[in-house]
């Protein structure tokens, strides 16, 4: 029986996908017969109530020089980290005398960048070596290594505490949660906020998201587990706000416990949790049956548009897709090829299912009958740049919160 993150007490698995590739390993066709394969299984702590994966990749595996994923690719997230870094200047840091921001997975320094220009103390932390070069290029200072507390203390003795530690997408991807959050106890200024932001549980069960769950995602938080992880190390939530980020997020604040108010927004989400049963077993029960339903509908859409021959793409080779086009069987019969403007994934295939990541042009110059969106999460953005491909009679198809085709 495998052992929870959090509290070491058994996990319970409620849903197998089988073997899985690397979410963001995309490869060229000689690397295709030695691609590593992992289970992917997530359970439930019974006592803690995280929700998790049960087997775990090893962290090199996964982040690392060539890591495919650059948080720049999407001008909405530039805005949303643009007005995180605006916000928090103004709400944690106009008391600080010399302010010190850290990052957790800071990536090419899209958030951390307005801090750099803004002449104030940073490091952002991201072991992925290219995508951390992406931030050096732009000023953002960086050191690549993974975060845990013995960092923590180094950062200590040569930068001082931080007032403000951030994550945005990170959290969930460190299973060492007691090195991490021991790690921010240490780092954090007395006075000092650690803000995060992750895909929400609740917005998983309730969209039936099941593609946020992939080996990067160790973890799947709600306010009852980040309260008892961080709690175990004296830090206490004070704060949260949901965000439409990444189909459905929540931001938590946390400080030392004691040091600020909680705000009433705790109790109000305590309470929704309450509601949406994420304590009990059942919930997941019934979600993983509707994970099976989606499935099926997914592969028998694509089948009959392909028996009636139109042709499908996917637009976004994202690390979610990885998870649908293996658990579903989207094979490049069904799916011609996916478009993405994030030059290290064109020319690759992707991860498990094979098939071929092109540039957005090979998209733009032949539109196909439909787009298999496997950017949902950034719909709003994706749908307002697409109106021609809208107007030539292209439809989007989308699984999130269940299959269908998108009328216009
Ligand atoms: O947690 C994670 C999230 C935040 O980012 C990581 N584990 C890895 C990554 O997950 P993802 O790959 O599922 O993220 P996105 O942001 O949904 O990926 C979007 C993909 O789509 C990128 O490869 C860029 C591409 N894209 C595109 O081709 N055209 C994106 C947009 C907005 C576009 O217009």
């Amino acid at each position: 029986m495998p052992t929870c993150l959090a509290c070491s007490k058994p996990v319970i698995p409620w849903i197998s996908f089988g073997k899985m590739p690397i979410a963001n390993g995309f490869l060229t066709p000689d690397q295709v017969a030695d691609e590593p394969r992992y289970e992917l299984e997530v359970g439930r702590c019974q006592a803690c109530t995280l929700v998790q994966l049960t087997q775990l990749v090893e962290r090199e595996k996964m982040f690392h020089a060539h890591y495919a994923f650059f948080s720049s690719t999407s001008t909405r997230m530039a805005a949303h980290f643009e007005q995180f870094a605006s916000g928090a200047k103004t709400k944690y840091l106009a008391d600080a005398a010399d302010p010190f921001v850290v990052e957790l997975g800071s990536n090419d320094g899209i958030m951390l960048r307005h801090f750099a220009q803004a002449g104030i103390r940073h490091l952002g932390i991201e072991p992925s070596a290219n995508v951390a070069q992406a931030a050096r290029d732009r000023g953002v200072r960086t050191t690549v290594e993974f975060f845990e507390t013995e960092l923590a203390r180094r950062i200590v003795t040569s930068d001082g505490r931080a007032d403000l530690i951030y994550g945005a997408n990170v959290m969930c991807h460190l299973p060492y949660l007691h090195s991490v959050a021991d790690g921010i106890r240490e780092l954090l200024h007395p006075r000092g906020v650690l803000i995060f932001e992750d895909p929400y549980l609740g917005d998983i069960v309730e969209k039936t998201s099941y593609d946020q769950i992939y080996d990067e995602h160790a973890s799947y938080f709600s306010l009852a587990s980040v309260s008892y992880i961080f709690g175990q190390h004296g830090l206490e939530v004070i704060d949260v706000e949901a965000l439409a980020t990444h189909g459905g997020s929540m931001r938590y604040t946390l400080a030392h416990r004691g040091a600020r108010p909680v705000t009433a927004a705790v109790q109000e989400l305590r309470a929704r949790e309450e509601q949406l049963r994420l304590h009990e077993h059942a919930t997941f029960e019934q979600l993983r049956e509707r994970i099976y339903r989606s499935r099926t509908e997914l592969h028998a859409l694509l089948t009959r548009l392909r028996a009636e021959g139109k042709r499908v793409v996917g637009y976004g080779a994202t690390s979610k897709s990885t998870t649908v086009t293996n658990f579903c069987g989207l094979t490049p019969d069904l799916v011609e090829f996916i478009s993405d403007t994030t030059p290290v994934k064109q020319g690759k295939l992707s991860p498990g299912a094979h098939i071929p990541v092109r540039p957005y042009a090979d998209f733009a110059s032949r539109y196909p009958d439909y787009a298999l969106l496997f950017a949902w999460n950034h719909a709003e953005e994706i749908l307002a740049k697409e109106s021609a491909f809208i107007a030539a009679g292209g439809r989007f198809i989308v699984y999130v919160p269940t299959v269908r085709v998108m009328e216009p």
